[in-house]
């Protein structure tokens, strides 16, 4: 599944920047069953209960797919590489001890896709009382600045949360004295990040998808809290199609919608 494993400069460069980018780490044959797996859940209907679709509008009247959640307890191959022992290692050591899935996600950001407004993901996060997280990025598709790839400020130390907006994103005037830089990626290559270093991206400009899977990794010893997770989403932000008539969900602030262009 993965070209290569950490070694000792990887993890030098964790430790100095919060972030690693591993570009190939996904052998050609995984990478390209990867877009097969994706086109396959896009396919899938909404199902109340089961997976999440999440939508934005490119204008009034088009509903866009954004995103999906909580796929992995019904497709094996991706459940694999979601939660298998190859990629619980590669988090694990980056972590310094066992770590465990706490939620897994695709942004679509298809031509046209909404951006993400500057975040971190700590506070997002805080809701089991724990403290840190990383994040893996896998790029199903070639990521450039046209078509919205990630771009992340300098580290921030763990533990520390910057100003926010009322909306909890990091705060305008903050975000513009910062300093940033796009990482563009290629299909197949693997991001990691820690859950307080600033991230944002652009809108999709582009005529292709950018298509890419978030996976949110804790400390074990903190507990398996993914099943909760997704019930307390499915409660506070629900998909579309479990929505309740009448509730505004967009405009209310919630750690379970930050920064994102879902309606
Ligand atoms: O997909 C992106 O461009 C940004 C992802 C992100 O920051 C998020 O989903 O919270």
């Amino acid at each position: 599944m993965f070209t290569m494993t950490l070694d000792a400069a990887a993890d030098q460069r964790w430790a100095q920047d919060h972030r690693l980018h591993l570009p190939g780490a996904l052998s050609a044959e995984t990478a390209a069953a990867l877009k097969q797996w994706v086109d396959e859940l896009e396919s899938w209907p909404e199902a109340p209960g089961r997976w999440m679709k999440y939508f934005e509008s490119a204008n009034e009247s088009a509903r866009v797919l954004c995103r999906m959640e909580n796929f992995a307890d019904y497709h094996e191959p991706l459940s694999e590489l979601v939660r298998g022992s190859a990629t619980l290692a590669i988090v694990s050591r980056l972590m310094g001890e066992p770590a465990v899935l706490y939620k897994e996600k695709i942004n679509f950001k298809k031509p046209g896709g909404g951006g993400f407004t500057a975040h971190q993901d700590a506070p997002a996060f805080a809701t089991f009382g724990h403290t840190y997280h990383i994040t893996m990025m896998v790029a199903v598709d070639d990521a450039t600045v046209d078509t919205g790839c990630m771009e992340f400020s300098a580290p921030v130390p763990v533990g520390t949360t910057l100003r926010t907006a009322a909306d909890g994103t990091v705060h305008p005037e903050l975000e513009a004295q910062m300093q940033w830089n796009s990482l563009e990626v290629k299909a197949g290559d693997i991001v990691c990040f820690d859950s307080f270093i600033p991230h944002r991206s652009k809108a999709n400009l582009g005529r292709k998808s950018r298509r890419a899977l978030f996976l949110t990794y804790n400390r074990e010893a903190d507990g398996d809290v993914r099943s909760q997770y997704f019930a307390d989403k499915r409660r506070y932000f629900p998909p579309e199609c479990e929505r309740e008539e009448g509730v505004d969900y967009e405009s209310t602030p919630s750690p379970y919608n930050l920064g994102n262009p879902i309606r």
